[in-house]
């Protein structure tokens, strides 16, 4: 999510290698994209001593690249929420989202509006503050939306108000209790029926905070008038990674070509063949050379990995069927990385895999230690799982 202008596409191309357009103008992308990132972990294949060959992942030199889904939303401009630029459209498409990556022209090469002005005169920190607040007045529209008439009806019917403002908000998967602890949180003890507009904008903001986690993407770092605006994001105490999706962007194409060695996320790349590269193909990568010296990566696969597993608390659990051999029936070896809740359990794994092999769950077996563990037992992360069920599937 970001204001017009910012790098969304850019970033989401190059996290996805699903090629959107990219301009230098507003508006670019119309329509939601939705591609295929990847999270990037060490793979257990290496301690296992085992060449593997993943079926739902990619697994290079063991580093395991596991799909997640991205969406490219387009632009936000002031008044979004209430149908300026594309109106609310877009907001709409951030429903299904359970991680926002909001990225931000850090180097303040454009306007509120996203129309180019000369570097530094755009303001960051105030573009953050607008797009979460359009985020924000969308909410609040959603919530407004004949609140007289559903709070009376709520009242006579007895429901807790968290149940009614869910209710209304379910399109966003937004729990009751995430409404009730918000309201906990901001103490609002009067009636609801007394609730003001500004009361529930600020209710608004608080479910927003638990519900639709943020990372900042300060994107365009690259650019010299960056680093102050950087300063000065440091200290508003906000989770944020400086990122150069441009120089992501270049080193996938670079990689497209076969003209690298590269891994997305490392700090570092190797031309194969710098004999055969074009002045502007140097130029290009020697750009992002600096980046890398600079920044340690160009930020893209640290903001897709930290929103995994730092901010949805996921773990990467292997399910095999061949305790021995780390394979599936077809002898694939250690054939999926699976991205898990940190508090599954033996039993939910199995039901995620398989309804059936949920249902007839008898025990798993732990395959490193190969003891049996129970249904209630926590997974951990990079625990290789066997389950024995009774209705496996033959
Ligand atoms: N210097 C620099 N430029 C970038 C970077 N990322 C994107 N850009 C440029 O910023 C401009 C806008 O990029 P897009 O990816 O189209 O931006 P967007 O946020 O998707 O724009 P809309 O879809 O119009 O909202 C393009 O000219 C990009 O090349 C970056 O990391 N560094
Ligand atoms: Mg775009």
């Amino acid at each position: 999510m970001g204001k017009a202008n910012v790098g969304k596409s850019t970033f989401f191309n190059a996290a996805t290698d699903l090629s959107v357009q990219v301009a230098n103008f507003p508006f670019t992308t119309i329509e939601p994209n939705v591609g295929i990132a990847f999270v990037r972990i060490n793979c257990v294949c290496k301690e296992m001593g085992v060449m593997d060959n993943p079926i739902n992942s990619r697994c290079i030199n063991g580093v395991r690249f596991i799909p997640v889904k991205l969406i490219d939303i387009a632009g936000l401009v002031p008044g979004a929420h209430s149908g300026r630029g594309l109106g609310n459209k877009f907001l709409d498409d951030s429903r299904q989202a359970s991680v926002i990556i909001h990225v931000v022209d850090i180097s303040g090469s454009t306007d509120e509006e996203g129309k180019p002005v000369s570097l530094g005169f755009g303001d960051p920190l105030s573009d953050i503050k607008f797009v979460e607040n359009e985020f924000d007045l969308w909410i609040h529209s959603l919530i407004l939306r004949d609140w007289d008439k559903v709070i009376r009806e709520s009242e006579n019917l007895k429901q807790r108000i968290e149940y009614t403002i869910s209710k209304r908000l379910s399109g966003l998967s937004i729990s009751e209790q995430v409404v009730k602890n918000a309201i906990n949180t901001l103490g609002l003890t009067k009636k609801p029926a007394n609730w003001d507009k500004n009361d529930l904008l600020i209710l608004c903001k608080q479910i927003r905070l638990t519900s639709k986690p943020i990372i900042i993407a300060a994107n365009k770092a690259d650019l010299p008038t960056s680093d102050p605006n950087i300063s000065k994001l440091k200290r508003l105490d906000r989770l944020f990674f400086t990122c150069v999706s441009e120089a992501e962007l270049l080193l996938k194409r670079a990689l497209q070509k076969n003209l690298i060695y590269y891994l997305p996320g490392d700090s570092d790349f190797e031309i194969k063949n710098p004999g055969i590269l074009s002045k502007s193909q140097l130029e290009a990568l020697d750009m992002v050379s600096k980046v890398l010296k600079k920044f340690g990566s160009t930020g893209v696969q640290n903001i897709i990995n930290h929103a995994c597993f730092e901010i949805l608390n996921n773990i990467v659990v292997y399910p095999v069927e061949d305790e021995y051999k780390f394979t599936d029936k077809k002898g694939n070896v250690l054939p999926d990385a699976r991205i898990v809740s940190k508090n599954i359990t033996a039993k939910q794994l199995a039901n995620l895999i398989h309804n059936d092999l949920g249902k007839g769950f008898l025990y798993a077996i732990d395959v490193r230690s190969k003891q049996r563990i129970g249904a209630e037992h926590m997974l951990k992360n990079n625990d290789i799982i066997k389950i024995v069920s009774t209705t496996s599937r033959n």
